[in-house]
């Protein structure tokens, strides 16, 4: 496979741009390559970097892509939507459309604000738990990442385990001290917590779905305690569901696990490709955002008509019937082959998913808590993904991912990724036992 164009990209690149990439997460260091596929151009499941080379995409640009790349459908609104302007800096038709589709998917959502991506959508959340409580700490868990915000980059998965960043130099130490550390799917550590910070946490913040230390479901009775350990102590249930938000069900995680959130974040598939995120909640506690309320939160790009247009088509999209039957159904193909090759190269693996975002952690298995996580193979990982990417399978560069499915992937797609899965972990076993 020649990359020589993305290798002389990453030489440029580096020169200009800290690690030559505009997210830590698109480097590939953590799967030891010395630079990162530099990519050209989209088709549906597919995409070509800039020496020509195709590959079945399995990252989705980090899952806002459920339709895959350059749907046509996405593609001719933004082309209409484009001509009339890119951006007002005024309140407009297509926002209130989106957010009509929004409160209808999440009931909880009763009033929504639009912002530009997931970690405004996070952050504005916090400043909204403790604007409503006046309380000023949060819980939050360890391995799950919410965005680059100051108060959520502590033991924050994503890049920052991929590149073994435990908590991002530059964040005050009075701001690590607001930050409570629980397990995830340990509801003992959050009791504890609250016992431990009596009348002072304004919320709890978790993604209901773990997607940023590779994919962990929650554990049943996980979610529910959470909500009902909230209620008890006067916080509020934040649900990061910038991932799991019209991904694992139209109405995210609230809809498949019957959960309620006090505040949702949304981000990647509302956006359709472009950038969008989304906070909201009930009336009651939307009520303290400017200008209604006292806390403040504003952008000069949020809501954008571009970015508006794309997420409202992709939500249309996204009801027609057995959609997420067929992304289930792609997910379910895909777990069901990755186990089934690892079993036969004998190598310790485990699939988790939930729809069609999925991880295969190079681990025995159960991986249930971050901790978990943290002991898979990431020297097995590294070795698949190269192997994956050489057979045309492009992958996330960290064990701590997740894969995402689209409507684009075709059956033929994903058996050529079980395929080319067979031979890669052949090759770990080998190396393994060499
Ligand atoms: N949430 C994404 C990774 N888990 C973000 C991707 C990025 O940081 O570029």
């Amino acid at each position: 496979m020649n990359t020589a164009k993305s290798a002389r990209l990453y030489q440029e690149a580096q020169a200009q741009i800290p690690g030559g990439v505009n997210s830590p997460a698109r480097s590939f260091k953590g799967v030891g390559m010395d630079y990162p596929l530099f990519i050209r151009r989209g088709q549906g499941a597919h995409i070509w970097d800039a020496d020509g080379n195709e590959y079945v995409d399995f990252v989705g640009s980090w899952g806002p892509l459920i339709l895959g790349h350059a749907h046509p459908r996405v593609v001719e609104a933004l082309q209409k939507a484009i001509r009339d302007g890119t951006s007002f800096g005024a309140p407009t038709e297509l926002e209130v459309e989106l957010a009509h589709l929004v409160r209808q998917a999440f009931p909880s959502m009763e009033m929504v604000r639009l912002v530009s991506s997931g970690t405004e959508a996070t952050m504005s959340a916090v400043r909204l738990a403790r604007a409503f409580t006046g309380r000023t700490k949060l819980v939050k868990f360890a391995g799950c990442y919410h965005g680059h915000a100051d108060a959520l980059l502590v033991r924050a998965g994503s890049g920052l385990a991929t590149h073994g960043i435990p908590t991002s130099a530059g964040v005050p130490d009075a701001y690590v001290q607001e930050t409570l550390v629980a397990e995830y799917n340990d509801l003992a550590s959050v009791e504890r917590l609250f016992e431990s910070y009596p009348k002072a946490i304004a919320g709890v913040i978790v993604e209901p779905v773990a997607g940023n230390m590779g994919v962990v479901p929650p554990k049943p009775g996980f979610l529910e305690g959470l909500h009902r350990l909230t209620q008890e102590h006067g916080a509020l249930l934040v649900l990061d569901e910038v991932i799991t938000g019209f991904r694992i069900a139209y109405g995210g995680a609230q809809e498949r696990y019957g959960v309620h959130a006090d505040i949702t974040c949304l981000g990647k598939v509302i956006g359709g490709g472009l950038p969008v995120g989304a906070y909201g909640g009930s009336r009651e506690i939307m009520a303290q955002v400017a200008p209604l309320g006292p806390m403040y939160q504003a952008g000069t790009l949020s809501g954008n008509p571009l970015a508006v247009t794309a997420g409202i088509e992709t939500l249309k999209a996204l009801q027609a019937p057995g959609v997420y039957d067929a992304l289930e159904e792609k997910g379910a193909r895909v777990e069901v082959g990755l186990t089934a090759a690892a079993r036969e190269a004998a190598v310790p693996l485990i699939v988790n998913r939930v729809g069609s975002m999925l991880t295969a952690f190079f681990h025995p298995g159960p991986v249930q808590t971050w901790e978990e996580v943290n002991t898979s193979d990431r020297e097995q990982y590294a070795r698949f993904f190269r192997s994956m990417l050489r057979q045309g399978m492009y992958l996330a560069p960290s064990q701590f991912e997740a894969a995402f499915l689209s409507l684009a992937h075709s059956p033929e797609d994903l058996e050529r990724a079980i395929q080319a899965a067979k031979l890669a972990l052949r090759d770990v076993a080998q190396r393994a036992q060499s």
